[in-house]
């Protein structure tokens, strides 16, 4: 595995960790280098700011970005970063029922996108992310065409218990 992170990991919370860890599970089993901050739009503006701005000059190619309620860290860091953003929305304890996570992340103004995720759907932005690094990266790609490939054969498996 690379040194170099080629994924940020951010959340607003360490209690987005439940949720999110999911997210780099996923990308540690598939020897892909990440990092992972606590970074929120409302409690640490000004580290928000500084981490959109400079993800990119610091190798990071893909950014995923979780939190829960008013969640606003996906779309302040796509605000400011030229990567592409992931947006994990988080049923976390100041969440009404998680629409208001959906809603906060998903509904992003025209000119600035937020890839958004379902609701606590950490693992599927690591595959995500290994899928856009795997444009640009043949071996990744490959990786991205072998999960596919073992989660066809899984169901397979599986329907064979029902004969079918
Ligand atoms: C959000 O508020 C965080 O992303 C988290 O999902 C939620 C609750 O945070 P804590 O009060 O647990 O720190 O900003």
């Amino acid at each position: 595995m690379s040194s170099t992170p080629l994924v940020g990991i951010i959340m607003g919370s360490d209690s987005d960790w439940v949720v999110m860890k999911a997210a780099a599970e996923f990308l540690k089993e598939q020897n892909i280098a990440y990092e992972a901050s606590i970074i929120s739009a409302h409690r640490t503006p000004h580290r928000a700011l500084e981490y959109a701005t400079t993800a990119h000059t610091r190798g990071l190619k893909v950014i995923i970005a979780g939190a829960g309620g008013a969640a606003h860290l996906a779309g302040v860091i796509a605000s400011l970063s030229p990567l592409p953003i992931i947006g994990v929305p988080v049923k976390s304890s100041n969440s009404i029922d998680g629409w208001d996570s959906i809603l906060s992340i998903l509904q992003m103004p025209s000119g600035i996108p937020v890839a958004t995720v379902a609701l606590n759907g950490a693992k599927n932005a690591g595959i995500l992310a290994m899928q856009i690094l795997g444009t640009a990266d043949a071996s990744l790609q490959q990786k991205v065409l072998d999960y596919k490939a073992k989660l066809a054969e899984e169901v397979i498996e599986k329907g064979k218990t029902f004969g079918g």
